[in-house]
Parts: structure tokens; sequence; C-alpha cells
């Protein structure tokens, strides 16, 4: 076990359904401290380049459209296995195979707007969140 940072993001359709404070509850329960926060909106030009691995994906188009549509919720948590202890929380990519009680079970929409993002590895979550935020915006 180490102490990791992984990036996390509720999704436009989630910051509309109100669910960012349970969002943090879940995450504190699970031992995973949010060190930075903010909320903001991509151009589509910054969904782009922080989906770029999906650029070839056939729904890079109405998934960059989607991630700019409307505010977003950036955190970074640090605890455990962060990065793990995250996804395992949102659950399976597509809410419909996600299992119970997961974040995007309860609250996500549909594969797409899928409510919520995990990084899924050390050198992702730190390409994420160099991305995202300053140094001087994340405080351990
Ligand atoms: P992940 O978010 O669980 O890591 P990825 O495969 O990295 O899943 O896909 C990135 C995002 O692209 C997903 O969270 C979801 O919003 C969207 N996505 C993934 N697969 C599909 C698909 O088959 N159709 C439409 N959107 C998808
Ligand atoms: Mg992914």
């Amino acid at each position: 076990m180490a102490i990791e940072r992984t990036l996390a993001m509720i999704k436009p359709d989630c910051v509309k359904k109100g669910v960012i404070g349970e969002t943090l509850r879940v995450a504190e329960e699970a031992g995973l401290t949010p060190i930075a926060i903010k909320r903001t909106r991509f151009s589509r030009q910054q969904a782009e380049g922080f989906y770029a691995v999906h650029r070839e994906r056939p729904f890079f188009g109405d998934l960059t459209a989607f991630m700019s549509e409307g505010p977003v919720v950036l955190i970074v948590f640090e605890g455990e296995d962060a990065i793990a202890t995250w996804r395992r929380l949102l659950g399976a990519t597509n809410p419909i195979e996600a299992d119970e009680g997961t974040l995007r079970k309860r609250f996500g929409t549909n594969i797409e707007r899928n409510g919520f993002h995990g990084s899924d590895a050390p050198e992702t979550a730190a390409f994420e969140i160099s991305y995202l935020f300053a140094g001087l915006e994340v405080h351990p």
C-alpha cells in the first residue's frame, strides 16, 4: 500500500444532479482526503486535451461535447491506494454494469454520461493533475 494521488471529476450530468456533497462524503468515508477542489467549465479544446488518449475512439466527439456542456468539479484525492480506491467507489464505466452502491450506479446517466472520472494509473494521475491544477493549488 502506498500513499497516492488521483484526479477525480464530477462530470456535467452529476454536477447538475447536485451530488457534490454526497461524492465528497463517500470519498472521505473511504479514507480519501480532498487536497484540492475546484468547480470550472471546460472549453471544447480543454475537454479534447483531457481526453486526448481517446481521440481515435468513435465516441470522442460526443464525449468532448458532453464534457464541455456545463460545469465540472475537479478534485485531487490523496490516500492509501487512492487510484484504485476511487475507481472502486465509482464502479464500472457503464452505470448499468456498475456494482450496487457505487457512485456511477447511483447517479450515472448512461455509458457516456456516467457522472464521474477517475485516473487509471499513477502516470495518468500525474498528467491529469498537472493539466488541471497549478502547483500552488494543491495542499497535502
Ligand atoms: P473510464 O472513465 O471508466 O476510465 P474510459 O474507457 O477511459 O472509461 O472512457 C473514458 C470515458 O469515455 C468514459 O468515462 C465515458 O464517459 C466515455 N465512454 C467510454 N466508453 C464509451 C462508449 O462506448 N460510448 C460512449 N462513451 C464512452
Ligand atoms: Mg479512463
